[in-house]
């Protein structure tokens, strides 16, 4: 029946409906239109997310009265933490009025500036206020900030003057988990939720230019924070802002925290990190090597990272001298090779321990961190080598064919900290697909198993240990001291080095074994791993290897594990 009806509808009808039906399509594709665009403040514009990625690496600052205990900022604050389990060491009540002794009076905003651009940093992101709620700048909402400490002196603002006059890019950290504060995760909290806008609106009206926020929600929601409505406020006033992944809402970039992120070319990631263990000043803490500094800059970059390296400054005002050195010795470094960090893109050849690679235009830095034998041999690539060079200087062979690239550097152009091979393409190297670098490790996706696993979380499981990907861990429970873990490499193979890449050096006592089908026989013992241990010994054929941890602080966590054929 309806079929008829239809024919019978003079022409003018037909178009009129379709007409409508076009205009209510428009009308709705502009409604979305509009809605998406009207929501585009959750996110940058392409032209400074761009600018941010180029600039790739910046200081961490987390400082607060707490550096005058040497703990922990925020953690180590007694008390309720509403909204999660566990308190810290330090009685609320002596935490909460620390301010009232914090007169750090050697405090030098453009020191502090200095030492970031003698490292090479291009942008500083400071805690403008921590979980333990404390302000580190003037604010009409609260009477807990510094300007209410004997030092009365406004941080934030004296930082971000100096990185202006400096042409330093400033961000500022900014926790909306509030320990401190009474309305917080209570009936009143919608009352604490206009108390974080109102400080951002603060924070992003009193210091001039902002290109940074960089909330720390510990995993809050949206909701949590009213977070849409709070980048609407940011961006209106901050409009070119950069804001991070941690307030609820993706933002413009993740940040994988304390590890090397995985690579990702797709969306823009920023690692952050700490120099020593502790995010905030502890006396003697243990400070990383000039080598775990720059395998990681360089693994970061390679992975197409940025990376937010920490310091915790002394309750006197200063960055603890050891710290300042160590950041002075990757700026001599960057100043020499920058060119193979700013400004380029990671890949194409991923990282792994054997080192990383980045690009600009038609020219691939190989960035060799670790030598595994006579030569780096890695994965064919569709565009032709016209030169290379060594950015490191000596010389290097390049020989390229349809199977692989071999790479070969005489022992006396080899650097402990980086061997980096430039080489120019007949085209554009960001028209390469990134691809993998086999591991010469015989335990590479070898069987593998261990007497404790991490929450039995297989994101932290054995395997994680003989994949060579420096972003993942085989990780133990907390308070684990002797744990094992075993490879099965599937047939007798001879070996004679192990490199064993450890995270947050834990391990006090190790030893290798293998199973000669009797019993286990040790043939390397240590007290201590680190990020990158490595041995020689003489060769040993055998199936089933351990790495038996005898001791350890916590947890241990190890990287990687790989064990190495005698070189041909
Ligand atoms: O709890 C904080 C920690 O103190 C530090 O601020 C880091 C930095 O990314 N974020 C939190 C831990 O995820």
């Amino acid at each position: 029946m309806l079929k008829n009806e239809w024919c019978k509808w003079p022409l003018r009808a037909y178009l009129g409906l379709i007409v409508c039906l076009l205009i209510c399509g428009t009308a709705r594709q502009v409604d979305a239109g509009s809605q998406e665009a009207s929501k585009d403040y959750l996110k940058a514009g392409e032209r400074d997310v761009q600018k941010w990625r180029d600039m790739k690496f910046g200081l961490f600052i987390h400082w607060g009265p707490v550096s005058l205990k040497g703990t922990e900022i925020g953690w180590s604050r007694g008390g309720e933490r509403r909204g999660r389990t566990g308190t810290g060491q330090i009685p609320a009540e002596e935490y909460d009025n620390l301010y009232k002794q914090f007169n750090p009076v050697k405090f030098d905003a453009e020191q502090w500036v200095q030492i970031a651009k003698d490292a090479g940093m291009k942008y500083l992101v400071f805690t403008s206020k921590h979980h333990d709620g404390f302000s580190m700048f003037y604010s009409k909402l609260t009477d807990y900030k510094i300007t209410n400490s004997p030092f009365k002196r406004d941080v934030v603002k004296e930082l971000a003057d100096a990185c202006h006059k400096a042409g330093l890019k400033l961000g500022f950290y900014y926790s909306p988990v509030d320990w401190y504060h009474p309305d917080y995760r209570t009936q009143n909290h919608a009352r604490y939720i206009e108390f974080l806008h109102g400080q951002l609106r603060e924070i992003c009206s009193n210091y001039g230019k902002i290109d940074i926020i960089w909330f720390d929600g510990l995993g809050g929601t949206a909701e949590d924070w009213d977070s849409e409505n709070l980048f609407k406020i940011i961006r209106q006033l901050q409009p070119g802002v950069i804001i991070n992944n941690r307030a609820g809402l993706p933002g413009d970039h993740d940040t994988p925290e304390q590890r090397i992120g995985r690579f990702q070319n797709d969306r823009p990631w920023e690692t952050c990190m700490t120099i020593c263990r502790q995010w905030a000043w502890k006396p003697n803490d243990q400070l990383k090597s000039l080598k775990q500094c720059i395998d990681t800059l360089v693994k970061v970059v390679g992975g197409d990272g940025n990376f937010l390296f920490n310091v915790g400054p002394m309750p006197t005002g200063e960055i603890e001298p050891r710290q300042v050195t160590r950041l002075k010795e990757m700026g001599a470094w960057l100043k020499k090779y920058g060119q193979s960090i700013y400004d380029t893109r990671g890949g194409p050849f991923k990282p792994g321990i054997w080192g990383a690679s980045t690009h600009k235009g038609n020219i691939i830095y190989i960035q060799i961190l670790n030598w595994s034998g006579e030569q780096l041999t890695l994965p064919p690539i569709p565009k032709k080598i016209i030169a290379s060079s060594v950015l490191t200087g000596g010389t290097a062979t390049v020989r390229q064919t349809e199977e692989a690239i071999e790479i070969s550097v005489p022992e006396a152009y080899r650097q402990e900290l980086d061997t980096i091979i430039k080489i120019e393409l007949d085209g554009p190297a960001s028209e390469i697909a990134p691809l993998s670098v086999t591991s010469s490790s015989l335990t590479y996706h070898k069987k593998v198993r261990a007497s404790n696993v991490y929450q039995n979380n297989p994101q932290h499981g054995p395997d994680k240990a003989v994949d060579d990907d420096p972003a993942t861990r085989w990780a133990t429970d907390y308070g684990i001291k002797q744990v094992w873990l075993e490879v099965d490499l599937g047939k007798a193979m001879t070996f004679n080095r192990v490199r064993i890449s450890e995270a947050y050096d834990r391990v006090q006592e190790f030893e290798l074994q293998y199973n000669d089908s009797t019993q286990w026989k040790t043939f390397v013992t240590g007290t201590k791993i680190g990020s990158d241990y490595s041995r020689r010994f003489e060769p040993v054929t055998a199936q089933q290897v351990r790495l038996n941890i005898l001791d350890s602080t916590d947890g241990p966590t190890i990287w990687e594990f790989q064990l190495l054929p005698p070189k041909k």
